[in-house]
């Protein structure tokens, strides 16, 4: 921590880290500066230079397409998810998804940098060198690449406040996304919108909300745009199982399935609302069920190549009948810890504090 705020500050002439007062990160030194502290920061037993993929590093990034594996080389492979899919009021995809070795070292490193990119975010957090909010999204990195592998910077996507992966997955930088965590002007809202809004229209990411649910009728209304002016892409909006008992998300369903708009809604679930296990918030935790007469397919949300097959699957579905629920759930036991051990980071007044950690998973009472 302190290393970082060293730099930050030489390469600044002002002392301070307020908003105003600091020079834009966009001079060169500055960004230098910026990436090499980062990445001392952020390294464990591997520089994170070794393992940043340079596309997330410079606006190229921005071209970069993952429709179909074999733009990433090698071999065509055939490999099954390890749980099957589960539909409802749809034949669920097979279970054989088409790869590359190409694509799954993608996978590999893309998930690597989200994931270290959270827990440097995480310590900056404590050290109160990010301010606000700071929702983490460690744990759950397999549905941001499974999701940006099936579709192309034409899809759009929306999503709560737990973004900062879904930003890189759309081709935000690093830089970026660090510079907005710490209010800086070269952030991706410009230093204003913080954690919980991120954004990168150009590239499709229509941020970013902080209105547990709200994200989710904006997104039926981004597909209805793109039904409008006949674009053939489709709008993924994700939410958590918290924000799935909320009455909007009905509402929303209810006239994108009435209109067929293209909208895949993507359910997130980590099994919490903040503090409260799901069994307590809602009665059937069925998440792909309970679009009623909407189509659900119930994935895997550990399962990168998993949620690839389910968005591809979701995108043509879409396109030809309208709306369709994806809840990518995580039921791994092994890796719940992992999940849960990040999740509750970054509530203002609860800073510093991992308040599930020792909480038992969510049971129902007998
Ligand atoms: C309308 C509204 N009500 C309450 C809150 C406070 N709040 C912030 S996060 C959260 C829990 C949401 O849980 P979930 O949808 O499962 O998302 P997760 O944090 O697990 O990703 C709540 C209730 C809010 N931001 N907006
Ligand atoms: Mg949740």
């Amino acid at each position: 921590m302190y290393v970082l705020w060293r730099n930050l500050s030489s390469s600044a002439s002002s002392p301070t880290l307020s908003a105003p007062a600091c020079p834009p990160l966009s001079s060169p030194y500055a960004r230098r500066e910026i990436m090499a502290s980062v990445t001392r920061l952020a390294s464990r037993s591997l520089p994170l230079a070794e393992i940043l993929p340079g596309s997330l590093l410079s606006s190229s990034a921005a071209l970069r397409n993952f429709s179909s594996a074999a733009d990433h080389g090698g071999p065509s492979i055939t490999v099954e998810t390890s749980v099957p899919f589960v539909g409802h009021k749809c034949e669920p995809p097979p279970r054989e998804v088409e790869t590359s070795p190409g694509e799954l070292m993608g996978f590999f490193r893309d998930m690597a940098v989200m994931r270290r990119m959270e827990i440097a975010a995480d310590a900056l957090y404590k050290a109160k060198l990010i301010r606000g909010f700071c929702h983490l999204y460690d744990g759950q990195e397999a549905v941001a690449v499974g999701m940006e592998a099936a579709i192309t910077r034409k899809d759009a996507i929306i999503t709560a406040y737990r973004d900062h992966c879904i930003f890189l997955g759309r081709g935000g930088t690093l830089v970026e996304a660090f510079a907005e965590l710490m209010g800086r002007r070269s952030g991706c809202s410009k230093g204003k919108g913080g954690s919980m809004h991120f954004y990168k229209k150009e590239n499709g990411f229509y941020g970013g909300h902080g209105i547990v649910g709200a994200q989710v009728p904006l997104g039926c209304g981004l597909a209805f745009a793109q039904k409008y002016l006949k674009e053939g892409s489709v709008t993924f909006a994700m939410y958590g199982d918290g924000a799935a008992n909320q009455g909007q998300l009905f509402e929303a369903l209810n006239i994108s399935a009435l209109w067929d708009l293209p909208a895949i809604l993507v359910c997130e679930n980590n099994h919490y609302g903040m503090g409260t296990a799901e069994w307590r918030a809602a009665k059937s935790p069925a998440y792909y069920k309970r679009g009623d007469y909407v189509p659900g397919l119930k994935v895997d949300g550990m399962d990168a190549l998993a949620v690839k097959q389910a968005c591809k699957f979701a995108k043509e579905h879409a396109l030809k009948n309208g709306p369709i629920l994806i809840p990518p759930l995580e039921e791994l036991p092994q890796l719940v810890p992992v999940l849960r051990a990040r999740l509750p980071t970054g509530t203002a007044e609860q800073e510093g504090l991992t308040l599930l950690n020792e909480l038992p998973l969510p049971q129902p009472p007998c």
